[in-house]
């Protein structure tokens, strides 16, 4: 990734989504004040404080907040008797009138804050499900779009030492041209559900920054540091103190500082996930990461990682609360859930459908477990329309901008399961080679469909697959698709030389529900499912993964059947209480197996 793209890609950016700039980098390590904890809202089924009767937006509503100057001014709104929300969190968990809403919702926050002479602040957030329009002391900052990815604000000058107020407009109506667009799997929590931080950093600050392995390189790290001010000139050093690495310089007319340099490597991966304190300064802003050094490429059907052929045991990931339910966003809820991934067996995990937060890829890193990371590019997009387009391609942006560090990550995928037609090609093309413009040092993937070319004979030839490093395939052979005898009838063929990843297969079983392996939604159904899916997938031979569907049954409006489903899909090896259903064991020992056959425990790399 260079910087050059970063600053191309930056400006087209900020025309669509009005969001001032691209995140900090690294933002946990930055000086920052939380203000996370309970924020007074106000709910606006039809947003009423945004549009007049006319169905205009009037420009003064709920967000300038004046007080009444007289007894005789009609203010139709109260924040503070109005009720509050927890941040960061969803709306649907917390209180129950919002469990089913789709709309807006207002979020007020006061604060003081004395901003030291020389000093530039930002009001950052972690992820608001779907559109954010966000005002400052009545003065609108700006707007962004897409669920899961990051943004920020520029408030250096707005911001006064005593009684200001954020006023957020959160709003989680579905769209059509909206990526996700109306038809999706998964529940749609509303509201500010990641960190808010204020963010303090100098004037001329990191703005941010990347280091990797460089490809084939065993030892030799390469990078830049991209300043906020790219016509400042600065002293910059990149410092790995336990890898003996100390490389300084000065940044270029853009801002920029290019590295690269030598040092004592310990290689990232899962069984050792070694990751070394990295410590960047430029002028007076320093920032500290944890960051590991890994490779990751493929040879023919094989991914290396670090140069050696390796098979994925993976497990998909919804981002939902092991604890309380809803939206996950804390970093023991990321423990929970990736310690369950851990104990599977897995080496693996598709975080799907969408970026998860980054406490998540973060424990990933620290935990030793790969990721496929990928945008709620789902099922039936727009596929013509060209803000959609735009819309898929800023948040393949904010995702690689946050996560380009995680060692973690070595997949990012452009779609799941979209139907074949030349539009749809021309638009995930484009994808992918924003993804690799960006990021030449990972792999791309989509899940894709595969075809019948006879009765029993199917084949992945989707046009998608000339494009990708990694192909990916859903099929669900014995659940929607007859019964699970049928696994052993049917035959793959692949037309692309490229490793293969079965990123979903599974069935739905209701925890302590049990029958014969015929009965559909027992324990018995689901697990002789994945007995037959298991003996199927070891007879394809470009096979380099799995990753069933999925660890944990997660909520989803579509799956309403009562005392089965009660709105979850029910596809997980462990009930959403934590309890582990029959298949979960047959999926454990294949991987038990399947660990013992690659010998990866035999070819860790030196
Ligand atoms: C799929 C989707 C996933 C669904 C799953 C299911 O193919 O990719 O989002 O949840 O099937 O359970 O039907």
């Amino acid at each position: 990734m260079s910087p050059n793209i970063y600053s191309t890609i930056f400006c087209c950016i900020v025309s669509f989504t009005f969001a001032q700039s691209l995140p900090l980098q690294n933002i946990g390590a930055r000086q920052v004040i939380p203000l996370n904890g309970s924020w007074n809202i106000i709910i606006d089924p039809y947003e009423t404080g945004y549009y007049n009767y006319r169905y205009e937006p009037s420009g003064d509503g709920y967000f300038k907040n004046k007080k009444p100057i007289t007894k005789h001014d009609l203010i139709e709104y109260d924040f503070e008797t109005s009720g509050t929300l927890n941040v960061p969190g969803d709306w649907n968990t917390q209180r129950n009138e919002l469990f089913l809403y789709e709309g807006t919702v207002w979020y007020k926050r006061s604060f003081d804050y004395t901003l030291e002479a020389g000093k530039r602040l930002f009001v950052h957030f972690g992820a608001a499900n779907y559109h954010a329009i966000v005002y400052l002391n009545g003065e609108k900052l700006g707007e962004h779009i897409g669920g899961f990815t990051p943004f920020q604000f520029e408030i250096t000058d707005k911001v006064q030492q005593k009684g200001n107020f954020l006023i957020v407009k959160v709003d989680n109506k579905r769209y059509r041209e909206a990526v996700p667009t109306v038809n999706t799997d998964w529940w749609n929590y509303g509201g500010l559900t990641r960190d808010v931080y204020l963010a303090e950093v100098p004037d001329t600050h990191i703005g941010d920054y990347t280091i990797q392995l460089e490809r084939g390189s065993k030892d030799r790290i390469s990078g830049w540091v991209q300043l906020s001010n790219e016509t400042v000139i600065k002293n910059v050093a990149v410092t790995i103190p336990r890898a003996k690495i100390h490389l300084t310089g000065r940044t270029d007319a853009k801002g920029r500082f290019f590295f690269s340099g030598k040092g004592n490597i310990v290689r990232w991966q899962p069984e050792k996930p070694e990751l070394y304190d990295v410590i960047i300064t430029a002028g007076s802003d320093t920032v500290h990461d944890r960051i590991g050094f890994r490779t990751i490429e493929t040879r023919g059907t094989d991914i290396l990682l670090n140069g050696t052929s390796i098979f994925l045991r993976g497990i998909s990931i919804h981002e939902e609360s092991p604890t309380h339910g809803g939206r996950a966003y804390s970093s023991v809820d990321a423990r929970i859930t990736l310690q369950r991934a851990k104990e599977l067996g897995c080496n693996f995990v598709r975080l799907a459908h969408y970026p998860h937060n980054e406490q998540m890829v973060r424990m990933a890193d620290s935990m030793g477990l790969l990721v496929w990371s990928e945008v709620p590019v789902y099922w039936t997009i727009t596929w013509e329309n060209q803000a959609t387009l735009a819309n898929a391609l800023n948040q393949m942006t904010e995702m690689i901008t946050r996560d380009k560090n995680r060692a973690s990550i070595i997949l990012w995928s452009v779609a799941n399961e979209t139907p074949l037609s030349e539009p749809r090609l021309r638009f995930l093309t484009s994808l992918v080679s924003h993804v690799k413009s960006m990021d030449s040092t990972r792999l791309v993937t989509a899940a894709l469909e595969r075809h019948y070319i006879d009765e029993t004979t199917q084949i992945i030839n989707d046009p998608l697959g000339n494009y990708l490093d990694v192909l990916g395939c859903n099929e669900y052979i014995g659940w929607y698709e007859d019964l699970p005898e049928k696994t052993s009838r049917v035959s793959w063929k692949v037309e692309y030389n490229k490793p293969l990843i079965i990123s979903e297969f599974g069935a739905d079983a209701l925890y302590g529900f049990h029958g014969d392996t015929l009965t559909r939604w027992t324990e018995e159904y689901q697990e002789y499912l994945y007995k037959q899916q298991i003996a199927m997938l070891k007879t394809i031979s470009p096979l380099r993964g799995v990753s069933p569907w999925i660890l944990t049954d997660f909520r989803s409006p579509r799956r309403p059947l009562p005392k089965i489903q009660d709105f979850y899909n029910r596809k997980g090896l462990i009930s959403n209480n934590g309890e582990k259903k029959k298949a979960y064991w047959i999926l454990k020992q294949f991987y038990e197996e399947t660990q013992m056959k690659w010998g990866e425990k035999e070819k860790i790399a030196k």
